[in-house]
């Protein structure tokens, strides 16, 4: 049995959970708040040391990182739609998009989103905050949410996201060539992965993701926004019903 652990509309989230619906897999599905700190419960963390999302449990072996849980679907669950090439060349090349989600993605949205995490800590108590910070596995991410706390994101900052993004938008305009998708008839992994990030990208900076400064890669979120399979994970964060 599959089972997935994420937090709903997160773009690590939204990876794994497009991954999942574009190969038609069913999954028990495990809504985290991280907002409320869900991540870094001792039981999660027994699944995920790094204390963040998602998680694929499937019969009980837990794999972590969603570029990491989407090759893994594909190359288990071989039944189509195939998601990656089979020559190791196109692997690679493929892997190459991957990877450039892996690497900038986040960094690209995470100085637009995680300064509205403040409103949760600011419910916390001095010792509650102290406490919280400390259960957090990685530094980087301590530091972070640290960071949320004294609201210490600034200019720097948005100039950092600003650069990720761009250098994404600017990988893909120039490798996109005739489309449809970044492997050209292929849809592949690469789409998949790149996807929720880009999807905010449009959101958070419209000067340098528009017809005219990025006119393939606008085209190429159009069409991913037409996707039933996009459409579908977009539209629900699977969170449980919340009592009236
Ligand atoms: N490289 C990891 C990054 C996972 C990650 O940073 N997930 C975010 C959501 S997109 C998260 O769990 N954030 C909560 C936190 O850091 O406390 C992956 O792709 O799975």
């Amino acid at each position: 049995m599959l089972e997935l652990y994420h937090g709903g509309h997160t773009t690590c989230s939204r990876k794994a959970r497009l991954c999942l619906k574009e190969k038609g897999l069913a999954y028990a599905s495990h809504f985290l708040n991280l907002r409320g700190f869900d991540q870094h419960a001792p039981a999660y963390l027994k699944l995920n040391p790094n204390g963040v999302v998602p998680t694929l449990v499937d019969d009980g072996e837990a794999i972590v990182d969603s570029m990491l849980i989407n090759e893994y679907l594909d190359e288990k669950y071989d039944q189509q739609p195939r998601l990656r090439p089979s020559n190791p060349r196109d692997k690679a090349r493929m892997r190459v998009w991957t990877k450039l989600a892996s690497d900038h993605g986040l960094a690209g949205v995470v100085p637009r989103i995680w300064p509205t995490f403040k409103a949760q800590t600011d419910k916390l108590k001095p010792n509650e905050l102290q406490e919280t910070l400390g259960r957090i596995p990685l530094q980087e991410r301590q530091e972070r949410w640290a960071k949320v706390a004294r609201g210490g994101f600034g200019d720097q900052d948005l100039d950092a996201g600003r650069n990720a993004a761009s250098l994404i938008i600017t990988r893909m305009e120039a490798g996109l060539g005739d489309g449809p998708w970044l492997m050209g008839d292929q849809y592949t992994l690469a789409d998949i992965d790149l996807v929720p990030f880009v999807d905010r990208f449009a959101e958070f900076y419209p000067d340098m993701l528009n017809a005219s400064a990025a006119p393939k890669v606008t085209a190429w979120l159009a069409r991913m926004r037409e996707r039933p399979a996009v459409k579908a994970v977009w539209a629900t964060d699977e969170a449980p019903a919340k009592a009236a």
